[in-house]
């Protein structure tokens, strides 16, 4: 069965891989499942058809046959169950891998949208600069704690998993901050998730349009 996702028809980041559709490009890419993309304009992914998809109204959605999945970190979750190479054998190896997937999404993404609000939505706000320093701290100290458990290792728990992909995704929005530079063991942890061949493909694929 084809496998479908959504993608920006534009994406507002100009080809960067910065939209949530590189990750499920990149978990489709790391077990070699092809796929086909429908992009949507911000209009679409506010009518019916969409929204019957993802109630949200946004992108990534993950079309299977009869299953249709929205929220990133459950398709790459549902996407490394499927196939193998994103999660261990071992079942405690694997609790744990997913764990990761949890905590780049609920401890780490968070403070990071946060910072990107701060600027973009918030920006022209008269208390904006006062603000600023305050959520930028708070990243801070989350990259902090990541970077300490992280140490000299190259991935977060043995081998690569799914776990590092829903990581490196969410740290490669700290980089046009130039945080993500404050913390030389984590860039070099994304640079090393970005050479990964499936994510070069990922990157390559959504470049493609919006580049
Ligand atoms: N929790 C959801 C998930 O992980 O699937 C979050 C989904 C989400 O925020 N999707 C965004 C969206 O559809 C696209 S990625 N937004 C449209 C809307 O809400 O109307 C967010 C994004 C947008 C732009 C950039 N950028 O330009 O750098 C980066 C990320």
């Amino acid at each position: 069965m084809t496998i479908v996702i959504t993608a920006f028809e534009r994406s507002p980041d100009g080809g960067k891989g910065l939209a949530r559709d590189t990750r499920v490009r990149w978990a489709l890419e790391e077990v070699g499942q092809p796929y086909e993309v429908r992009y949507v304009s911000f209009r679409a992914m506010k009518e019916p058809a969409h929204l019957a998809i993802h109630p949200f109204g946004q992108i990534s959605t993950f079309e299977e046959g009869d299953l249709t999945l929205f929220e990133t970190g459950s398709i790459v979750l549902h996407i490394a169950e499927g196939h193998p190479g994103l999660l261990p054998d071992d079942p405690n190896a694997r609790a744990r891998a997913i764990t990761w997937i949890f905590a780049a999404l609920s401890s780490v993404e968070p403070p990071i949208l946060e910072l990107a609000n701060a600027k973009l939505l918030e920006g022209d706000k008269p208390w904006a600069a006062q603000r600023l320093p305050l959520v930028k701290e708070r990243l801070r100290a989350r990259l902090n704690q990541l970077s300490a458990r992280m140490g000299g290792a190259d991935w977060l728990d043995g081998e690569f998993s799914a776990g590092d992909l829903m990581m490196v995704s969410v740290l490669l929005r700290t980089r046009s901050s130039g945080v993500l530079d404050e913390y030389p063991t984590l860039a070099a942890y994304v640079a090393r998730g970005e050479a990964r061949p499936a994510y070069q493909r990922a990157f390559a694929a959504q470049r493609a349009v919006n580049g």
